[in-house]
């Protein structure tokens, strides 16, 4: 009976847990997207190329520690996928949420007020925007995307990605939660435009619903992934916590070797944190007082290995730092 329990928790585990992407569907016929892009690129743009993310994605993930993360958790560590991986997931995300913004113009929504205003705040003019969201699809070598991003500090950001890389990816040079992508591969238009990138960019403009858009943009104002973008950025704390873990878990295991070796190269990193600045929204005296404190812990900790004191000792102490480093953590959640 306990045997026949356990393989249906872990089945229903499986169930719950190893997730598989699909393909979403179109929101419109193929053909409702002409005259500016036609409907056989339409058809293999969405049958073949996306599906082939889809697929490759899922036989990539099948099977491994990954299938149990979502989509978001994917992106976020790109820097630790394989090249497989990385390009899959980012080809399934990029291309549901371009399919997602594309509509015919009779289907278009309107734009929200809170977004047009935001881009006259920051561009003077939706024809502005447009511009610069054609430099840069324009000017991307090669493959990739262009985007209109919101930034950690809530603004919007027009950048872009080589190949299938997006900004929630930490490989990114500008990182944010992107509310609209141009696809500007070959793929996306070749059939119809041949070469000319410049008149398919041209033509787009006219399928984007600005309402969709809008809609994004209120959403990701309020998404909790931006902070865990803006922490993520903050490189002095993620090179901190590597030299923490690697040092403070072999000690709870009884491996004092790497902390004893090791500890003076935890000071310079916590000092190094302890002057790093901070991101905007995390750049608040409670967090520059923890860091200060940790620092301290941390030249406490390398006197004491250099004095070769006792496991017990180190032990005690270096606790404490692995303390405060959790509360430096839990202050950047605002
Ligand atoms: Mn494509």
């Amino acid at each position: 009976m306990k045997a026949l329990l356990s393989i249906l928790f872990i089945s229903m585990n499986s169930l719950f847990f190893a997730q598989e992407f699909s393909l979403p569907a179109l929101p419109y016929s193929f053909a409702s997207y002409e005259p500016y892009i036609d409907a056989q690129t339409m058809e293999i743009h969405h049958g073949k190329h996306h599906q082939a993310y889809v697929t490759n994605l899922n036989k990539a993930l099948a099977g491994t520690k990954m299938a149990s993360l979502t989509m978001t958790q994917i992106l976020m560590d790109a820097s630790f996928r394989s090249d497989v991986v990385r390009n899959n997931a980012g080809g399934h995300y990029n291309h549901s949420l371009f399919w997602e913004i594309l509509a015919p113009k009779d289907k278009q929504t309107s734009m929200q007020g809170s977004f047009e205003a935001a881009v006259k705040a920051q561009y003077g003019s939706m024809d502005s925007l447009k511009k610069a969201l054609t430099q840069a699809a324009s000017t991307r070598f090669g493959s990739g995307w262009a985007w209109l991003i919101v930034t950690p500090d809530k603004k919007l950001m027009v950048t872009s990605t080589g190949n299938q890389d997006n900004p929630i990816m930490d490989v990114a040079k500008d990182r944010g939660i992107p509310v609209l992508g141009i696809d500007v591969w070959e793929h996306a238009y070749y059939l119809k435009y041949q070469n000319k990138r410049a008149d398919y960019l041209g033509g787009i403009f006219n399928l984007i619903d600005w309402g969709i858009v809008s809609d994004k943009y209120s959403k990701a104002l309020v998404d909790p992934l931006l902070s865990e973008i803006e922490k993520d950025n903050w490189m002095a704390l993620k090179d901190f916590h590597k030299v923490m873990a690697q040092t403070y878990h072999p000690a709870e295991e009884g491996n004092f070797v790497p902390l004893r070796t090791r500890s003076g190269e935890l000071l310079a990193k916590a000092i190094l944190f302890a002057n790093s600045k901070p991101p905007v929204s995390k750049d608040k005296p409670e967090v520059h007082k923890a860091l200060t404190n940790l620092a301290e812990q941390c030249e406490k900790i390398y006197e004491l290995t250099a004095k070769n004191a006792k496991d017990e000792v180190l032990m005690k102490e270096i606790t404490k730092a692995h303390d405060l480093f959790h509360q430096v953590e839990e202050l950047c959640h605002d």
